[in-house]
């Protein structure tokens, strides 16, 4: 009997694990997933109670005293329980979803919103936003927002149905092809979650994350401002010279350096994200020089192709390079 307990623990403590608040529908760090987790738990406990209340019934209709059981089967008991009371509560909760549906909806009449582009690809995001003047910048794998202010995120998709989830702050919208949707939402207090793709894309869909960071109005728009500035000239440091001849600026762009390649992330102030690789690994120098050596390991089948080719010095220049655009 020992290990049922302990597999019984294990499991126990797996699904407790899952409870980590970064990424957890039942973390609502705002108005819109406030509002979808109370009808999440009020779904939840009247289902609980309703199902209680069926087996109860069930076991009165199998053991109970007669006059209960005659009464179950009366006409008025069919009618009541098994007609008005179903209508009654599928229509109320079907009134209320619509409701919480709406919620977001009423945010795109608010003034002064935060406006992102996200643009779902196999197997990474690519983040576009929009200045006050109109102007754009690119980034991509992380979303940086104000608190407080709403935020009107655009969503497409390059190639497959992806779709967008940050269980903190909404629901989840799908990106579909030749669509654009729109997510509405608003972020309570500064702090760092992760988002996911939900809807399975292919071969690293698992490995498609990214950190939202929400961030007080003054922060955000400082931090903006350097976003939008092209990267530090590296006083022709090494790495940028391996960058520039082994055909990365092919697929990525640097802004301020001759690559402009569209293909892959943008990677103009690359160094200063959270994560590599669409959340996959952490954003240090060994982490550049993982991803550059290893990245078919660490994310079987992205679309980036092998690089075999580097010295080892030639790797730790170009890793010290992409580290140093903050
Ligand atoms: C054929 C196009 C292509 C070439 C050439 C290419 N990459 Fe990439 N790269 C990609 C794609 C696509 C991704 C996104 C992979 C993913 O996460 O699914 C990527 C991702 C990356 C990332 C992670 C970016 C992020 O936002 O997390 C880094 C760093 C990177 N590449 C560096 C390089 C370097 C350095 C070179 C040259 C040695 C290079 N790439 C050459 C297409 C390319
Ligand atoms: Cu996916």
């Amino acid at each position: 009997m020992k290990w049922v307990w302990m597999i019984f623990c294990v499991m126990a403590l797996l699904i407790i694990a899952g409870c980590d608040g970064r990424q957890s529908a039942f973390t609502a760090l705002g108005p819109v997933s406030s509002r979808i987790t109370l009808l999440t738990w009020i779904m939840f406990i009247g289902a609980a109670f309703i199902t209680l209340l069926i087996c109860a019934l069930i076991v009165i209709s199998i053991a109970g005293p007669a006059d209960w059981r005659h009464k179950l089967t009366s006409e008025k008991s069919i009618v009541w329980g098994g007609m008005v009371f179903p209508v009654v509560t599928l229509t109320a909760l079907l009134i209320y979803g619509f409701l919480v549906l709406k919620a977001g909806g009423t945010l795109s009449q608010a003034e002064n919103p935060v406006h992102i582009s996200v643009i779902g690809e196999q197997w990474w995001w690519r983040v576009i936003y929009r200045h006050d003047d109109g102007h754009t910048t690119e980034s991509a794998n992380e979303l940086r927002i104000p608190t407080g202010r709403p935020i009107e995120i655009e969503l497409s998709t390059a190639d497959v149905i992806h779709s967008f989830w940050i269980p903190a702050y909404a629901g989840k919208v799908d990106m579909v092809p030749g669509r654009t949707n729109i997510l509405h939402f608003i972020a309570d207090k500064p702090g760092t979650v992760t988002g996911q793709c939900a809807e399975y894309c292919g071969g690293a869909h698992a490995l498609m994350s990214f950190y939202t960071v929400a961030m007080t109005p003054s922060d955000y728009d400082a931090w903006l401002a350097k976003e939008r500035m092209d990267a530090k000239p590296a006083l022709a440091h090494e790495g940028e010279q391996v960058f520039l001849s082994s055909g990365c600026a092919g697929c990525h762009t640097v802004r301020g350096i001759p690559a402009d390649g569209k293909i892959g992330p943008n990677l103009t102030h690359v160094g200063s994200r959270l994560s590599l690789g669409a959340g996959i690994l952490p954003n240090t120098k060994e982490g550049f020089a993982k991803w550059i050596s290893q990245h078919k390991t660490v994310k079987p089948e992205n679309l980036m192709p092998p690089f075999d080719i580097f010295s080892e010095s030639e790797l730790q220049a170009l890793s010290s390079y992409l580290d140093s655009l903050e």
